[in-house]
């Protein structure tokens, strides 16, 4: 095994760790109320089926993004264990959104499980189906249970408050235009790049790549409204590249490797692989999409893939990720002035030719 790969398994089995704790955390809110024990068992298995076990990228970029933001001075392991707990903070604001998102795009599997609302509930043949609404949100309270546990003496408590509540409204609003700009079959008047990357930019990189590194710059007491906007000025357009390369896996990645099936054909979604073959497809080629795209039915979706491949759209995205790998390098070369650069290029470096 090498270097990289070690290093990186430590991290994760560190990161990992915390896990149990704030879990304890939450129990013990649940038990100092004297709440029955199969809400505290199903509030653990929830959790643990939720939000341990992804990549953990967006978790771990916090404490990545304070040791590069420290580069001079040792981190303490207050400000180590801060970092991650505000990690795992955005490993369950994902969840949270995640176990609505399979709900509103009919997903069928994550993580390679099914969904959550597709398992069967605790102890029983029942799946949990709706309840899994309710688990959302109390995903998102378990977040400020455990920030007002472990930063309500800290000078910049409401500072992260405000974040997360931010961070929430914009990721809400992505998630209300990804799903109403889809209001007739087969009419692709709305489907366009503009739109895609308004979409794209608030559902995904406000919470993806924004708020790891602003909560990282929080810990370190980074005041100066400048180096926030120089660093959402940065992350919000490799958000937009995170997410095409999650639309282009949708289509052509192996759902083995993802541990998720592909929906966005069948859901009429408008994705950045629609918009693209939309720009470089023919008339006719158009024509016939707009006859099969968004039918949730194998040969139609067949039919849309084929088009897919007839435009070469494995080209066109080989050719965009290089573009913008190569545009992002640059903006972050020419304007980081206020926060170092590495913070940017190490989280580049992490989803660049990425394929899950
Ligand atoms: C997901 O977009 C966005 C959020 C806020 C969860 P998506 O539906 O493309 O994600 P996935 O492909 O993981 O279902
Ligand atoms: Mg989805
Ligand atoms: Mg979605
Ligand atoms: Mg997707």
């Amino acid at each position: 095994m090498d270097y990289f790969l070690k290093n990186k398994n430590k991290e994760l089995d560190e990161f990992s760790k915390i896990f149990p704790i704030l879990m304890n955390d939450i129990i013990y809110e649940l038990e100092i109320q004297s709440f029955p024990k199969e809400s505290i068992q199903w509030i653990e298995t929830m959790l643990k089926a939720n939000a341990f076990g992804g990549k953990m990228n967006r978790g771990i970029s916090v404490l990545h993004s304070l040791e590069l933001l420290k580069e001079n001075c040792k981190l303490t392991s207050n400000e180590i264990f801060h970092a991650q707990i505000l990690g795992w903070c955005i490993e369950l604001f994902q969840a949270f959104f995640l176990v609505a998102d399979d709900i509103m795009d009919q997903s069928i599997t994550r993580r390679g499980q099914p969904c959550w609302y597709r398992q069967k509930k605790p102890n029983s043949q029942d799946f949990v189906g709706s309840i899994a609404i309710n688990d959302a949100f109390l995903i998102e309270s378990c977040i400020y249970i455990i920030i007002e546990k472990y930063f309500i003496n800290e000078s910049y408590y409401s500072k992260i408050l405000n974040l997360f509540h931010k961070t929430s409204f914009q990721t809400q609003l992505g998630q209300l235009l990804d799903l109403i700009n889809q209001p007739n079959r087969g009419d692709f008047s709305l489907f366009n790049l503009k739109r895609y990357n308004q979409i794209a930019q608030y559902k995904t990189a406000y919470y993806s790549f924004y708020l790891p590194v602003a909560l990282a710059m929080l810990i370190a007491k980074i005041n100066y409204e400048q180096a926030f906007s120089t660093a959402k000025d940065i992350l919000l357009p490799m958000g937009e590249f995170f997410q095409v390369q999650d639309d282009f896996l949708d289509c052509y990645g192996s759902p083995a490797v993802i541990g998720k099936i592909g929906r966005d054909i069948e859901e009429n979604k408008c994705s950045w692989m629609i918009c693209q073959a939309i720009l470089n497809g023919t008339p006719e080629q158009t024509e016939k999409l707009k006859k099969h795209y968004g039918i949730d039915n194998p040969s139609d979706v067949e039919i849309v893939k084929k088009i897919y491949d007839e435009i070469n759209l494995k080209k066109v995205f080989k050719e965009y990720e290089d573009k913008s790998y190569n545009l992002l390098i640059e903006k972050i070369k020419s304007i980081c002035i206020h926060v170092p650069q590495g913070v940017f290029l190490k989280l580049l470096s992490k989803i660049y030719k990425r394929d899950l």
